[in-house]
């Protein structure tokens, strides 16, 4: 009777370890970061100066997160930036971070979001690649591979959305 008194004890000890553990275990678990960049592609450059860099990236995770920069051996410089349209005129508005939500993604294409890579460090033509690193506030480094394309394949790659891009009217 002590016997079995004393083992039914043991064994509520027991559960109350484990359900101690889990719920120290849900307090714990890091949210799920999953990036997937695809599609990075850069338009022919006309002066050899600087070249739109685009791409999309999808949140497969359950945390918002941020591009915050973007570096190549490419070029000396890379910059988020946004097309605006005024007007009849169109400018480019540089952007700190780019938001891509949990659950979501964001296009980078002509008309909207780009890289802007400025002093290009090597030629660039069509089918070319080099590598990319995209930094996330809370991914870290992407490491991407882009491929240089003519002006008229955009459309092909992106789709109907692509519009004349202010880099690539001359
Ligand atoms: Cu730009």
């Amino acid at each position: 009777m002590t016997n079995s008194k004393h083992k039914l004890n043991k064994q509520a000890i027991l559960a109350l370890a484990v359900t101690t553990a889990l719920a120290c275990t849900a307090r714990e678990t890091p949210e799920t970061i999953d990036l997937e960049v695809s599609q990075v592609f850069v338009t022919e450059p006309v002066t050899g100066e600087r070249a739109a860099m685009y791409f999309s990236v999808t949140n497969n995770g359950d945390v918002d997160d941020e591009l915050l920069a973007v570096s190549t051996t490419a070029a000396a410089v890379a910059e988020i930036h946004r097309t605006e349209h005024e007007g009849g005129t169109m400018k480019m508005v540089p952007v700190d971070a780019l938001t891509v939500p949990a659950g979501g993604s964001v296009d980078l294409a002509p008309g909207g979001y780009h890289v802007m890579l400025l002093q290009l460090t090597q030629n660039l033509f069509p089918d070319d690649r080099f590598d990319v690193t995209l930094h996330f506030r809370h991914a870290g480094e992407v490491v991407a591979r882009a491929r240089v394309i003519r002006y008229e394949d955009v459309e092909e790659l992106v789709g109907g959305a692509a519009q004349r891009d202010p880099h690539n009217s001359g």
